[in-house]
């Protein structure tokens, strides 16, 4: 289904008159908000395929109604997402979970939804069927070599259907690692991944990039072979120029400090994306900014400040992508909710005071530092954002249109109340 226009215009009518009041209040609040506007317009985040349906996990799944029952229909949905909020203008793609039997049409078909394709996503952490040999101890570090370049094979025909679609970057994320003590030998385990990601990176086209994310744990419990930032900078450095580190919100152990991995790797040149999602004890891929608001501010901190310091453009530059799914939320509204969440943090980071803060530093001024942050932490942006949405045609508050154009009963109507998306 699509959203009319006349649609989004009379919920903007109706919305107008209490949006102009908080914006000229926060305009007379905010030095620079017809910059930050303009910025905010430009900004883009990559929703992710498998996050369009009801998410699970190993204990159940609770499907929604009206899922999307193929890639056309993912699609499809990203376009409602990006009508409505004008900042979700690109779908990162799964393979093998949403292969595109036709490239040119689905090209054609996301084109119409102003939609982009961004990073493309291997998968080696699950056996499909007809699979000739398994992953289950692993892919690119397996001790077998025709596992290795079963998993070389994967990546590569990642890159080729990510060429038909106009994708310029590969995400690799590897499962790979250990249970159990003794069960692997760590250096032979690097090398063998190393001497993978080698052949991967040789096919990769002159104008892509390879991001390496790491995680911390899970599904392997003891050790996981691309671990941390620390392990996935080796293998992107070793890789080369178009090889960079990818950071996923969740994938750390408890209390790192992200923002600061974050600015070394910005430092580096080697910071390539982002997996935006948030949690409380792991990674729970729960809404972002539900959780922990301020250590998302802290990391746009970090990214605005690095990112201006190295002259980056910060809606081109870097990866941004929602990496998240939930239990209980239809997925439409978990995904505007993410989306705001990024984008109101990101307002806030660029209302930051870097003279005076760069100043607070220099004096040792800790009371003037912290009070810098968090005035632009406290500052409510909201009208800001919506003010940027409104100028992009799209709704000042798409969650309340969503909800009144009453969206999810049409898709329902339209696919039934008992579809099942591919994905986690
Ligand atoms: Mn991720």
């Amino acid at each position: 289904m699509e959203l009319e226009k006349y649609k989004i215009e009379a919920h903007n009518d109706d919305a107008l008159q209490t949006h102009n009041r908080r914006l000229a209040f926060v305009a007379a609040e905010v030095e620079n908000a017809e910059a930050i506007i303009q910025k905010l317009v430009d900004f883009q985040v990559a929703i992710p395929s498998w996050a369009l349906g009801t998410g699970g996990t190993r204990f159940g799944r609770f499907s929604g109604g009206g899922e999307p029952r193929n890639l056309e229909e993912k699609i499809a949905d990203i376009g409602l997402l990006h009508a409505l909020n004008k900042s979700s203008g690109a779908i990162s793609l799964h393979i093998p979970w949403d292969i595109p039997e036709n490239t040119t049409n689905i090209k054609a078909l996301a084109a119409q939804y102003g939609i982009q394709f961004d990073a493309m996503n291997s998968n080696t952490f699950q056996d499909q069927p007809g699979q000739e040999l398994s992953y289950k101890f692993g892919s690119m570090q397996h001790v077998d070599k025709a596992v290795r370049q079963q998993a070389i094979d994967h990546n590569i025909e990642v890159i080729k259907y990510g060429q038909a679609l106009g994708s310029n970057s590969l995400t690799v994320w590897l499962s790979d690692g250990s249970c159990f003590p003794g069960q692997l030998n760590f250096r032979k385990a690097f090398q063998n991944t190393l001497e993978s990601l080698q052949q991967v990176y040789a096919a990769l086209p002159a104008d892509w990039k390879m991001f390496v994310e790491y995680k911390a744990f899970e599904p392997n419990f003891y050790s996981t072979t691309v671990g941390d930032w620390g392990q996935s900078y080796l293998y992107a450095s070793k890789l080369g120029d178009q090889a960079y580190t990818l950071v996923d919100l969740g994938h750390h152990l408890p209390n790192a400090n992200i923002e600061q991995i974050v600015a070394l790797l910005l430092m580096e040149g080697k910071l390539g994306g982002f997996h935006f999602n948030d949690s409380k004890y792991g990674d729970d891929d729960l809404t972002v900014g539900s959780i922990k608001p301020y250590q998302l501010f802290l990391i746009f901190n970090e990214l605005v400040e690095g990112m201006d310091a190295k002259g980056m453009n910060h809606a081109t530059d870097l990866g941004w992508m929602i990496d998240a799914s939930h239990n209980v939320k239809d997925p439409l509204e978990d995904l505007l909710q993410s989306v705001e969440a990024i984008m109101i943090t990101y307002a806030q980071a660029l209302l930051v005071d870097r003279k005076k803060l760069a100043a607070a530093q220099a004096d040792n001024d800790v009371v003037t530092a912290q009070e810098v942050l968090q005035q632009a932490f406290r500052t409510d942006v909201r009208a800001l954002v919506a003010e940027a949405r409104l100028r992009s045609g799209g709704a000042l508050q798409p969650l309340a249109l969503y909800r009144s154009a009453d969206i999810r009963a049409q898709l329902i109507k339209q696919r039934g109340a008992k579809t099942v998306a591919t994905g986690l």
